[in-house]
């Protein structure tokens, strides 16, 4: 039995299938306290176990201003380990999980709120976002795993620059070099992330634990390695029931083409 969501901090509902988890402290720019890791952890076993993907959001004017900084200067060394850790596994379930999850930024998403938001699947920015890491600035460093994601999302070099210097980037800045995959006008992200998971939750629940699991593990291997690897989850993946019935909808032409972009207006969506 999952502990009871603390909807003071953090909310959550399901709509048709989607979980919709709510960073909830605005007053505080919804900055990270443990107290929000704890709840976040509780949504997380929600979600999977009641939606087929989620939806993460911030209330107020900004998506997170990362690390609770109150909080955190009263951290003895090996209390600042513990801590990281903490967060380590909680982003580790959003990454490593059962569904996919999509991130609707706005306004501030900067150090542990960009770590969280590398943590999801699909980064959808308005364009009120900006992204920075000022953990320099504060006289600390990244704890959220956003040495290993972000860097791997952005690549070390400007990873090193946001850190050094503390600048932000902007929503298409950050569009540019895979913090988002979308940028939208203001105050549209969670409608768009909404329409993604939505889009996700209609594939093949095998389908999406393979692309969740499988692709950030691959790209972590030798080139023959992932080779191999790949093999084993194509034929897993296609071997159960709901691939075959799917692939057959496909030649029976009940299901969905693959939409052409330059079609405008024609709904030859692949649903
Ligand atoms: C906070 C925090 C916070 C705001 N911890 N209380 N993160 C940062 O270094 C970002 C610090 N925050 C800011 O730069 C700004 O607050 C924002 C750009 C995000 C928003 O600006 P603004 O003008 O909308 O809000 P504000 O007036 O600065 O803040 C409103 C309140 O939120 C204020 O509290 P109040 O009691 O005076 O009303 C702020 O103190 C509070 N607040 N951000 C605590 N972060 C696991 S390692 C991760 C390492 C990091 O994340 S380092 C980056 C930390």
């Amino acid at each position: 039995m999952d502990k009871p969501v603390n909807e003071e901090l953090v909310t959550f509902e399901v709509v048709d299938d989607i979980a919709l988890v709510g960073l909830n402290r605005p007053d505080k720019r919804n900055a990270v306290s443990d107290r929000v890791i704890d709840a976040l952890a509780v949504c997380i076993s929600r979600a999977e176990r009641e939606a087929k993907a989620a939806v993460l959001f911030g209330e107020g004017k900004h998506f997170c201003a990362g690390l609770d900084l109150a909080e955190h200067a009263e951290r003895s060394a090996i209390e600042g380990v513990r801590h990281s850790r903490g967060w380590h596994q909680v982003f580790s379930r959003i990454e490593f999980g059962m569904i996919p999850w999509i991130s609707a930024l706005h306004g501030a998403v900067v150090g542990g709120g960009l770590e969280l938001a590398a943590s999801t699947h699909i980064r959808v920015a308005d364009s009120s976002a900006f992204m920075a890491l000022p953990e320099g600035q504060r006289g600390i460093f990244v704890g959220g795993g956003g040495s290993v994601r972000i860097a791997r999302l952005i690549g070390v070099a400007r990873m090193m620059d946001l850190m050094l210097t503390g600048r932000s980037l902007s929503a298409e800045e950050a569009e540019g070099c895979n913090l988002a995959q979308y940028v939208v006008p203001e105050g549209a992200a969670k409608a768009k992330a909404v329409e993604l998971a939505k889009a996700a939750a209609s594939n093949a629940e095998l389908s999406n634990y393979a692309i969740i699991q499988a692709l950030p593990r691959i790209q972590d291997m030798a080139r023959e390695d992932g080779l191999f690897v790949e093999s084993f989850v194509a034929s897993f993946t296609q071997n159960g029931p709901e691939a075959k019935a799917r692939l057959q909808a496909f030649l029976d032409k009940r299901a969905g083409k693959v939409r052409n972009p330059n079609d405008l207006g024609q709904d030859g969506g692949s649903q």
